[in-house]
């Protein structure tokens, strides 16, 4: 389903009124309001290829019909995601969920949609039909030598595939772990994961990074070999320059401070990338912003603060990975998608609304209550009619949720698709 430029203008054009008296207002509220609709029409967040279709737990799965059977047909629903906000201009492939039957026919699809390749992520996580040895007790960290080697040899293939791409990341999140007290020395299994990543480290071209994800449980519910920042950063940091930590928000302890973990990361250089998601209780993976938008707000806080001038994280091409990472259980993927971009676009506008040096003044003094006045003043002012702005400004729908409903989206890949597909993913 292809949606025209008329047909986005023309839907704007009903909302103009409404939204320039929103604007205006919001305008002359906030200071330096043209430069953070540039930096908002500049921002790109990257789309992962495994959530374009409806998730599922162990208890069931719901599918809503119309989900794109192909690669080919996900890129067509994050280039229509693309089209509506201007702000997913990337997709993130997972190997060998995703593989490419022709990498130049997709590339050049990509392009058409407006689309670059993100990380590529890696698959140990789960026993390939083809697969001669299991994963059972582990990839990376596995006491079978054999093991560790398919699994490198896998996250070296997964490289080539980005590589052909022009993908310059790879994402490695590994479920590697125990279930049991005793089952595993955590120091081999350290030391196993370690040595392999070197292996694919040093598969890495010269422009690339590697992203290590950490997560605190499951599919291990004893212990992870990458469980918190702290390993993360550990690995990276023996691994060397290339290698940085990926925080997935859903993969913490309860009450994890996770500004503060993104502060710290930033400060040691060390911090690669997001998979932004929302969680209350574990890996959910839900829609961003829609149980924590507070957190979020001030992991941006830290971000937008923690920036320095020749090494912004947000600067285009900086190969910093803004990516989500959600799955949808019972909203239509697409326009779970479209309301965790806004999130995204809500929170890095609101932190930009902070007075840093006002804020740092405060700290200094120690006048808790005005730092506090000064962070909680920029999060609860109404930024949307800004995003809002910046996106009527990049061509795109001033509403992306209701251009996406007025258009019976679904209904349209409903009608090309089926009823019944299903997408490759979670
Ligand atoms: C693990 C994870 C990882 C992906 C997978 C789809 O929970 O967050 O990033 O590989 O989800
Ligand atoms: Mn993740």
């Amino acid at each position: 389903m292809i949606i025209s430029q008329n047909i986005i203008d023309d839907h704007n054009a009903k909302q103009l009124a409404k939204h320039k008296i929103l604007f205006d207002f919001a305008k002359n509220e906030t200071e330096g309001v043209e430069n953070i609709i540039q930096r908002l029409i500049d921002f790109q967040v990257a789309i992962p290829s495994w959530a374009l279709g409806t998730g599922g737990t162990r208890f069931g799965r719901f599918p809503g019909g119309g989900e794109p059977r192909s690669l080919e047909e996900k890129i067509e629903d994050v280039g229509l995601l693309h089209k509506l906000n201007k702000t997913s201009g990337a997709i993130s492939l997972h190997i060998p969920w995703d593989i490419p039957t022709s990498p130049k026919d997709i590339q050049t699809l990509a392009a058409q949609h407006g689309l670059a390749f993100d990380a590529v992520n890696s698959n140990t996580f789960q026993d390939q039909a083809d697969q001669a040895l299991t994963y059972k007790f582990g990839s990376l960290q596995n006491v079978n030598k054999a093991i560790r080697k398919q699994a490198i040899d896998h996250n070296i293939e997964v490289i080539k595939h980005g590589i052909d791409l022009g993908s310059k990341s790879l994402t490695v999140w590994l479920s590697d772990g125990s279930c049991f007290p005793g089952q595993l020395n955590f120091r081999k299994a350290f030391e196993n994961t370690l040595e392999s990543l070197q292996e694919i480290y040093v598969a890495l071209p010269s422009d690339w990074k590697m992203f290590v994800e950490y997560k605190a449980f499951e599919p291990n519910f004893y212990s992870m070999t990458v469980g918190d920042w702290g390993q993360s950063l550990l690995y990276a940091s023996k691994l060397g320059e290339k290698a940085y930590t990926l925080v997935d928000l859903g993969h913490h302890l309860p009450n994890a401070n996770i500004e503060q973990i993104v502060s710290l990361l930033m400060m040691e250089g060390k911090l690669g990338g997001f998979h932004f998601n929302d969680s209350k209780y574990g890996d959910d993976d839900l829609t961003v912003g829609s149980i924590n938008p507070y957190q979020l707000f001030l992991i941006f806080n830290e971000l937008t603060q923690g920036t320095q001038p020749n090494n912004s994280p947000f600067e285009l091409g900086s190969g910093f990975g803004w990516m989500i990472d959600a799955s949808h259980n019972i909203k239509d993927p697409l326009e779970d998608l479209l309301q965790s971009v806004e999130a995204i676009m809500v929170a890095y506008a609101q932190s930009l609304l902070v007075d840093a040096d006002a804020l740092e003044e405060a700290r200094i003094s120690n006048d808790v209550v005005k730092a506090q006045e000064i962070i909680q003043g920029a999060y609860r002012t109404d930024v949307r009619p800004i995003v809002a702005e910046a996106r009527l400004r990049a061509g795109a729908a001033i509403s992306p949720i209701g251009i996406f409903r007025d258009l019976n989206v679904r209904n349209a890949f409903i009608g090309e698709r089926g009823l019944k597909t299903v997408a490759t993913g979670l």
